[in-house]
């Protein structure tokens, strides 16, 4: 996990644990062995490099889920040694030093780093903070401004930065480990002999700007405002504030680990780590190891809005695209509208006119799909009208022109793959990929198989979707896929409970309270209320016996208020996008009610907050145990990413299961009396998967402590 050896007088120690060099326990080990063969050695000097792709990426963080970083050495043990190490150290970083791995860096008297590196304290992420040092010796190497940025933000930084703020003492051209390490050997052989005092970080002093109450007073609101009701940025000030106040930089760093005990044993940490790991699992097919097909060219079917934020996807990642429609007109439009998206980002100074030049070059234009620019693609997504029929003429005709093996992809969010499948002689070559709106600013695509899709269709449509940078997620085929189909429920009872007594902030609020971007009618107002309304008349049979018809929401739409398009909709949006509590949509909804014969009563915030999540939790695990969402993570990255749910909740499963009061054996006991009260639809079937897990959940519970280990 770690060697050493002598090169003439210099140490070098180099850490191996791919694939990131996490520092565990075997890695701890190995460090702190290495250490002592240098001393023993009688090296000058010790270089600590990584083998692989890149220097330490921090602490492991599988470790913390089962206490392993408590294990002896600690990180901050073998930080410790380094910091008394009798020999100068360097520090020979490329790839990503990350948290821990940056730490163990800042204990070292010099790091060299290669200019294509980066370097970072990104524990903030995790919802938590540098716990081996970092928060007590970056603000004494670069000061307290520009160290809190660091690490409240969690952003990397590249070479040249790290440089400027004093992090790097040495950018070397090496990219790869092998070049810095010799690098850094050469840099330590030319240092003087010892160690010299001045380069210990943490027996630095410690400025700050302005005075300690007014520096951190606004360092804590600055951080309180951008955290989104995170615990981490906030103690992130506070551990640096401890740097400032300590009477000692050991007293300092007890104040760190207490902080970073806090937020580790806190549910936002363990939310965020489990999206940490979700995050890298979505693109694990379950059963597939069919290699991927390249994709180095494809072709959007239709120039809409969707057909255009597609189309940008593809440009963006420097992947020619052609966008076909049969109107010379709608196509003008289209490319003018992406050309004014980038134009507008350059404006903002986050795209160079050169990248705007070079994604529009990408983009050419077709009217007919046996145009060559469209018959050689290696993917098309069919991005039209939501019309089943024309769907399969547009496949059918792609089935005579497309060349063998091409992808055949339709962007559809509500309708059958395998009947859009059924229109081709290649079913296994078909699938879904549901970009949400707008496709080129939203991260997350639904892919969706058909019954007939082959693995290697599979394969090459999750390969596509982490090639242009979205968080893919594999979905089975059925109405709504993953996320539409979980908030079918969850929008269907914020209309029931406007008709039983609520408004729709009465509505929206407890959601947004709960942390989510928007509540269900506020969501409904951003995308278009006509979109359910034609969906329901579309696909009537949507709706069984068991099922209450939301007449409410056909009302509103038929009245005409669609939401933000029309400026008005559940709210007013005559000023602007911000939704205004609407006098005339009380009225209309009390009105309603009085048709309904509905007795309208006061709904408390938690009703309609059970209300409405409920129903999408157990749609999640019905979900799983279809067969439609490969596991419960997976539908957590759904919604993080297609849905604005909160990081700090893990999404809708880490939430039912590990934050919610009660847990499964509470949810699933709530579903059940709410269905009872309340038998809107199927929605409030209790899944079957749910009962069981939530029994497991009520067994451990109940289960004994585990005796203390006797000495
Ligand atoms: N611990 C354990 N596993 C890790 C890991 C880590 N720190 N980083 C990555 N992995 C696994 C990951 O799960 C995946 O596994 C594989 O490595 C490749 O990762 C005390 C408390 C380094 C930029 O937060 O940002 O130090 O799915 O797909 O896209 O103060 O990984 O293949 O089985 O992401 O090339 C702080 C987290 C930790 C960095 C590489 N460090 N990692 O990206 O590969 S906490 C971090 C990343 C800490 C100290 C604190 C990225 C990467 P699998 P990948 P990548």
């Amino acid at each position: 996990m770690a060697t050493f050896k002598l090169i003439g007088r210099v140490g070098l120690l180099k850490i191996s644990s791919p694939p990131v060099n996490a520092l565990g326990l075997a890695v701890r080990k190995g460090i702190v062995d290495g250490i002592a063969q240098a001393e023993k050695a009688g090296a000058k000097a010790l270089v600590l490099a990584g083998d692989g792709v890149t220097f330490p990426a921090g602490a492991d963080i599988a470790e913390f889920a089962t206490g392993g970083h408590r294990t002896q050495p600690t990180l901050g043990e073998v930080i410790e040694r380094l910091d008394k190490a009798s020999m100068p150290t360097v520090a020979a970083m490329h790839g990503t030093a990350l948290g821990g791995g940056l730490e163990v860096a800042l204990a070292c008297h010099w790091r060299v780093m290669s200019k294509a590196a980066k370097c970072g304290l990104p524990e903030v992420h995790l919802g938590l903070l540098p716990g081996a040092g970092g928060t007590q010796r970056l603000p004494r190497l670069i000061g307290c401004a520009p160290a809190i940025k660091i690490m409240t933000s969690g952003a990397p930084l590249g070479a040249a930065e790290a440089a400027k703020l004093g992090l790097a003492d040495e950018v070397v051209a090496a990219v790869d480990g092998e070049g810095v390490a010799e690098a850094a050997v050469g840099f330590a052989e030319a240092l003087a002999d010892g160690v010299d005092p001045s380069r210990v970080v943490s027996a630095r002093p410690l400025e700050v700007e302005g005075g300690v109450e007014a520096f951190f007073g606004a360092a804590r609101e600055g951080a309180r405002k951008a955290a989104k009701g995170e615990l981490a940025p906030l103690l992130i000030v506070d551990a640096v504030r401890a740097a400032a106040e300590a009477p000692s930089f050991e007293a300092g760093l007890s104040r760190e680990s207490e902080l970073f005990a806090q937020l580790a044993a806190g549910p936002e940490a363990r939310a965020l780590q489990h999206v940490f790991f979700a995050e890298r699992q979505i693109s694990k097919v379950v059963g597939v190891d069919a290699p991927p097909r390249p994709i180095e060219s494809a072709a959007v079917i239709g120039a809409g809005t969707m057909g255009g934020g597609i189309a940008m996807c593809f440009a963006n990642k420097g992947i020619p695209v052609t966008l076909v429609d049969k109107s010379p007109e709608a196509l003008e439009t289209r490319i003018g509208g992406i050309r004014a998206a980038y134009e507008a980002n350059v404006a903002k100074g986050k795209l160079s006119e050169d990248k705007l030049g070079a994604r529009m070059r990408c983009i050419s234009t077709a009217t007919s799909l046996d145009d060559p620019a469209c018959s050689t693609a290696d993917l098309y997504v069919e991005a039209v009208f939501e019309r089943l029929e024309l769907k399969k003429a547009i496949f059918k005709e792609l089935d005579a022109i497309a060349k063998p093996g091409a992808l055949l992809c339709t962007n559809t969010s509500t309708l059958d793959i395998d009947k859009i499948a059924s229109a081709t002689s290649r079913p296994q070559d078909v699938c879904g990929t549901h970009f949400f709106s707008p496709a080129n600013i939203m991260p997350l695509l639904e892919n969706v198989r058909g019954s007939a899709s082959s693995g290697e269709t599979l394969a090459t449509v999750m390969a596509m979707g982490k090639k242009l940078g979205k968080k893919a997620v594999l979905a089975g085929n059925c109405f709504g896929f993953i996320g539409n189909r979980m908030i079918e429920g969850y929008c269907r009872e914020s209309y029931f409970l406007l008709e039983e007594g609520c408004v729709p902030r009465d509505v929206d609020a407890p959601v947004r309270a709960l942390g989510l971007a928007m509540g269900p009618l506020q969501m409904q107002d951003l995308a278009g209320i006509d979109i359910g309304y034609n969906i329901r008349k579309d696909q009537p049979d949507l709706y069984g016996p068991a099922d209450r018809y939301p007449l409410l929401a056909d009302r509103i739409a038929e009245a005409g208020r669609l939401g933000q398009k029309t400026k008005a909709g559940w709210y007013d949006y005559a000023a602007g996008r911000n939704p205004v509590d609407d006098p005339w949509v009380a009225d209309f909804i009390e009105k309603f009610s009085a048709e309904q014969g509905v007795t309208r009563r006061a709904i408390s915030a938690e009703e309609v907050l059970d209300r409405c999540m409920l129903p999408m939790v157990n749609e999640g695990f019905k979900c799983l145990e279809e067969g439609i969402a490969q596991r419960e993570s997976d539908i957590d990255i759904v919604f993080l990413y297609g849905y604005g749910f909160p990081r700090r909740l893990g999404g809708p499963m880490h939430w039912a299961r590990h934050i919610r009061e009660g847990g499964l054996p509470k949810l699933a006991a709530d579903l059940q009396r709410y269905g009872a009260e309340h038998p809107n639809g199927t929605y409030w079937t209790p899944s079957a998967l749910l009962l069981e897990e939530a029994a497991v959940a009520a067994e451990a519970e109940a289960a004994p402590e585990p005796a203390a280990a006797t000495a």
